[in-house]
Parts: C-alpha cells; sequence; structure tokens
C-alpha cells in the first residue's frame, strides 16, 4: 500500500509530460484613470504622485494622454493592489467631490501563465 503511494507518474495519463506546468505566474491587473469633464488636472497629477508613485513630469504626462485620449494607464499590479488602488483613488475622488474614474482590468496574459 504505502508502496504504492507517492508519486503518480501513470501509464494512461503521464501528466508530467501532457499536462500544462502547475505553476502559473499571478494574474496581473492594469489600473486605468478615465477622462471628464470636469475633475481638476491638478486633481489628477496629485492623484498620479500620491497613490501611483509617479515623478511630477511622469504624472502630468500620464494626465495628458487621458484629457486628450480619454484613457491611461496608471500601473500594473496583482489583482489585490490594483482594487486598493482603484478603491483608494475612487475614495479621495468622492471626499473631494470629483467624478474621476479609475478602472482594472486583467492583463492579456501569454498562454503559459493562463
Ligand atoms: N479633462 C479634465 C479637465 O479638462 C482633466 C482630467 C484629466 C480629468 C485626466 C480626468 O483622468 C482625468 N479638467
Amino acid at each position: 500500500m504505502l508502496a504504492s503511494m507517492g508519486t503518480h507518474i501513470s501509464e494512461s495519463h503521464p501528466s508530467a509530460v501532457t499536462d500544462k506546468p502547475k505553476l502559473k505566474r499571478p494574474a496581473m491587473y492594469q489600473v486605468f484613470l478615465l477622462n471628464d469633464d470636469f475633475t481638476p488636472m491638478d486633481f489628477v497629477v496629485d492623484v498620479l504622485r500620491q497613490y501611483f508613485h509617479k515623478s511630477e513630469s511622469e504624472a502630468t504626462h500620464i494626465m495628458l494622454a487621458v484629457h486628450h485620449e480619454g484613457k491611461g494607464l496608471c500601473g500594473t499590479y496583482p489583482r489585490e493592489i490594483a482594487e486598493s488602488k482603484v478603491a483608494r483613488v475612487r475614495q479621495t475622488s468622492r471626499k473631494n467631490d470629483h467624478p474621476l474614474a479609475c478602472i482594472m482590468q486583467k492583463e492579456q496574459g501569454d498562454a503559459d501563465a493562463e
């Protein structure tokens, strides 16, 4: 009995050969800011500096990209960190009466990570 336990390499199902590797990289999530007509530009720059650790010039660049293109990438994080960033941006925006929207989107993984 004991001798048959442990290593599970079966002739009919040689899993080590046919299955995908069991260790997956964690899924990553992109966090974006969305444009609106009301949130002041300075507030968006402050959010990018405070919550996404951008420099003044990086933050200004991202804010202007959002302003002109509608959407801008703030960073890419594991799920729980991305969720926390989205929640914190939402909280400070509502507290300051701005409609600024922050969303997250699962990164398109390569096939090996799925
Ligand atoms: N469009 C805003 C304005 O003109 C600025 C803005 C930039 C708002 C980026 C949101 O995510 C945003 N005041």
